[in-house]
């Protein structure tokens, strides 16, 4: 039933930031099949979690302001849509979200430890543990009633959903929310943003693939919002079918809809996807070289996991990057997987004399630009691979 559509090549783990230059790392293949029944996009690949997921992760959710506000407000809307008795979320990374509620009423699970210290300091009780049945049990025994659920960016990277969603099903109370929220595979199709794909990401979710998933654990989506975040995610709304009390709302239809009629139940679009990835992948180098060819400095701005998929896949290494820039400490000093580009703690100054930005936080254009407009003033130039490799002169 999976057809393959996609090969992006030799990949070394996303997060997986050397602090020293290495000429030979480890990759892996990364290929992307499409189910044709259950709809479901997925890689072949599967990385035990361990290897990527452990006390040296240092992806951090709360390193944007983007992201710090969407949890603000998202944390807000569900204290007044379901006032939750006690709500847990499934991978806290850094508290981004459970930081807003009270101690009292939440619990995070995270498995990198060098997080769930960070929300355990704090006060909050954190697991420090992988999402599994084993841990759902014990949870189920010491809470008994868990009335939300919430899961950000992290279902996608967990490779057995069967126990996933057995598990949530377990803690979940009979008139329990789950709130899942991951990047929108529609929006990626239409973004050809095929950096949204890297080991981590074993699936990338659109609304018609997880409704099948959920029909199996009597789950249905009663909700769906589109976000801006991540170059397009979607926050799903689910409840258990047996619960009649929630009515399904016309967002669900609508966004299964807009998918059927962009073709993503169907294997030739993801073929047409997978033309315009190598498309755009040859206009990217072409923009590339020639910058190289006039001796312009260029660096990256924002290390992502999605950086290393664009490197790895158009082989753009130290020859083209003076280096990157980041914000987050854990990555500050390091190596770009797979490519030897160091990545250096921004500041500002790390801007001047530079021509180009190429910007492996896409995503996050609108702050970044806010933040940089005097780059932009003084000459400076973004570069972007999405949704069409280009090179931007102004804001917007
Ligand atoms: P960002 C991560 O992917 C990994 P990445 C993970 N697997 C996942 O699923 C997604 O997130 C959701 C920096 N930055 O969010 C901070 C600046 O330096 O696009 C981050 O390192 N300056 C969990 O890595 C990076 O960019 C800034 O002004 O693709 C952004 O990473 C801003 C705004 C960000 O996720």
């Amino acid at each position: 039933m999976n057809k393959f559509f996609l090969d992006l090549g030799k990949q070394p783990l996303a997060n997986n930031y050397h602090s020293k230059f290495k000429p030979q790392q480890i990759k892996y293949r990364l290929k992307l099949y499409f189910n044709i029944k259950t709809k479901l996009v997925s890689i072949s690949k599967r990385i035990p979690s361990k290897k990527m997921f452990n006390n040296e992760y240092p992806y951090r959710s709360s390193m944007s302001k983007t992201m710090q506000k969407s949890f603000q407000k998202l944390s807000a809307e569900i204290k007044r849509m379901f006032n939750p008795r006690l709500l847990l979320e499934i991978g806290s990374n850094d508290g981004a979200l459970i930081t807003n509620f009270d101690k009292k009423k939440v619990i995070g699970v995270e498995p990198c430890s060098n997080l769930a210290k960070i929300t355990k300091k704090k006060g909050y009780v954190t697991y420090d543990s992988y999402w599994n049945l084993k841990l759902a049990k014990k949870l189920k025994n010491k809470y008994k009633k868990i009335d939300l659920i919430y899961s950000a960016n992290t279902l996608t990277h967990i490779s057995n959903l069967n126990d996933v969603f057995s598990s949530i099903k377990k803690v979940l109370s009979e008139d329990g929310v789950l709130i899942i929220e991951d990047p929108s595979l529609l929006e990626c199709i239409k973004k050809t943003s095929y950096d949204q794909f890297y080991n981590e990401h074993i699936y990338v979710f659109s609304a018609l693939s997880v409704q099948n998933i959920l029909k199996k654990f009597g789950f249905e989506i009663f909700d769906i919002k589109n976000l801006s975040t991540h170059g397009g995610s979607l926050r799903y709304f689910i409840k258990k079918k047996n619960n009649k009390n929630i009515k399904i709302k016309k967002s669900v239809k609508k966004q299964i809809k807009d998918e059927i009629k962009f073709g993503l139940h169907k294997l030739s679009s993801y073929k047409k996807f997978a033309l315009s990835t190598i498309y755009s992948k040859k206009k990217l180098i072409d923009i590339f070289s020639q910058l190289k060819l006039s001796q312009k400095k260029i660096i990256g701005y924002g290390a992502t996991a999605k950086a290393t998929t664009i490197l790895n896949f158009c082989n753009l290494d130290n020859n083209f990057f003076e280096y990157f820039v980041d914000t987050t400490p854990d990555k500050a000093n390091k190596f770009m997987p797979g490519k030897n580009i160091r990545i250096l703690r921004y500041n500002k100054k790390l801007l001047k004399k530079i021509d180009y930005i190429f910007l492996g936080a896409w995503n996050f254009k609108k702050e970044i630009f806010n933040k940089e407009k005097k780059f932009l003033k003084s000459g400076g130039r973004f570069i972007t691979h999405v949704p069409k490799p280009r090179i931007i002169n102004k804001i917007n």
